[in-house]
């Protein structure tokens, strides 16, 4: 999609201080005792999957404000996260989302093929309904009074699993709006039994490879009660389901201030964390891009994440996506941007001291042992994620290659301009 001459001509420009900055950054990690070709290695591996309804501009409940060359079908889509994985060398893998990305999956296979993309997790929906709907979901949809509404959101899953089964996908990740607006509106109890009831249905289709991931989220589109609101609840979806179950952790679908980084280790020791949709907020479900607002708290997690992965916790496998609205950039560039923040956030978590750490725990110094995840965090990273970059033929600096690139002028020729009308996510 980029073309790797454009790519390789802006390395050259930055190639030599980079190396300069490598080697700098080496010689202080050796200090501390750490091979910065074992950091680097950890990083060059790593990978996050890209949402594939990411790459489209997002909006609010308000309004939407396209860009020139917005992706008309799945396989601009692919065509768009192909560049993000060319110049980041971050993003192997593609979430799908149906029916919005509904498609032949001889020609899905296809397209990743030409793209060198793969497909992680699907993601059904049943929060909106499609023209060709016979039941609404407006009262809900795995949770819905209704036995036939309720059906419908079942097979609906399980063709996501068909679909994702035909393209090598291994994950299915339910995200409903199912709840109440009002007191009384709902009995709690009964809605819940009918979700786990409808669930366990959608589970019992799952291959035997498969796992199956539910996503909480505290609020909206329902503002009184919500059937899936936290990691409390989604803990026990995962135990009644069975052992292919799992929790996804959005970072944006908690109150302001909670201990993500609390649940994700929580998680973890019982063996139910399944995955992260990853992105950053500051009042709710900003769905703003990742590491924007709160870095420090990516770090947290990763860090939790770094010491789960160290002393190989039984059952840790978690998958990694983003999953962000892009309202006022350019939606590779953010993608880019933060898929880098993800691994920042990783390469800083495994410069953490950990024997150090332990031993601070111990002795109850809590501001040495503060101080160790400090040092960490503080520490620049970004020529360990460069250098990475540049060994597997990505760009040192990806949205300035992505801007010299043209691509976005290319594609605004091609794809027809998209009119702003209307509010919406996505
Ligand atoms: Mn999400």
């Amino acid at each position: 999609m980029i073309d790797q001459s454009a790519i390789a001509k802006a390395n050259d420009a930055a190639e030599a201080g980079l190396r300069r900055d490598y080697d700098a950054l080496g010689e202080h990690l050796h200090r501390r005792g750490i091979d910065i070709g074992a950091i680097k290695h950890k990083v060059a591996g790593y990978g996050v999957a890209v949402p594939s309804w990411g790459v489209g501009t997002g909006g609010t409940r308000f309004a939407r404000f396209p860009g020139p060359g917005e992706p008309r079908n799945i396989f601009d889509k692919l065509d768009d996260c192909a560049v993000i994985h060319d110049l980041t060398g971050a993003t192997p893998s593609v979430s799908l989302h149906i029916p919005w990305d509904k498609a032949d999956p001889a020609d899905l296979k296809g397209k990743a093929e030409e793209t060198g993309l793969s497909f992680d997790a699907m993601n059904s929906n049943t929060f909106q309904d499609q023209a060709d709907q016979p039941l609404s979901y407006k009262f809900g949809s795995l949770s819905n009074a209704d036995a036939a509404t309720r059906q419908q959101a079942v097979e609906h899953n399980i063709e996501c699993i068909e679909i994702g089964r035909a393209i090598g996908s291994k994950a299915l990740t339910v995200w409903i709006g199912d709840g109440s607006n009002f007191p009384g509106q709902t009995n709690f109890t009964r809605q819940f039994e009918r979700y786990l009831d409808a669930m366990k249905d959608v589970y019992k289709a799952l291959p035997e490879d498969w796992r199956i991931f539910s996503e909480h989220k505290m609020y909206e589109p329902a503002f009184y009660s919500t059937v899936v609101q936290d990691w409390g609840t989604n803990y026990m979806i995962a135990k009644e389901l069975g052992p292919k179950a799992f929790c996804l952790v959005d970072l944006g679908h908690h109150a302001p201030n909670v201990n993500i980084e609390m649940i994700v280790a929580r998680l973890v020791q019982f063996g139910k964390l399944g995955g992260f949709h990853f992105n950053d907020s500051k009042y709710g479900d900003d769905d703003l891009d990742t590491g924007s607002i709160d870095p420090y708290r990516l770090f947290l997690v990763f860090n939790e994440l770094v010491d789960a992965e160290m002393r190989a916790a039984e059952g840790f496998d978690p998958a990694h996506m983003l999953d962000q609205s892009h309202n006022v950039t350019d939606p590779i560039e953010s993608l880019m941007v933060s898929a880098m923040e993800v691994q920042r956030a990783y390469a800083s978590a495994l410069l953490v001291d950990r024997a150090k750490l332990k031993g601070y725990q111990e002795e109850n110094d809590a501001l040495m042992a503060t101080g160790t995840l400090k040092k960490a965090f503080r520490t620049d990273v970004e020529p360990i994620l460069a250098m990475a970059r540049l060994e597997k033929g990505a760009a040192i600096d990806p949205v300035s290659a992505f801007r010299a690139s043209g691509y976005r002028a290319k594609v605004a020729g091609e794809r027809p301009a998209v009119s702003g009308a209307g509010g919406g996510i996505v």
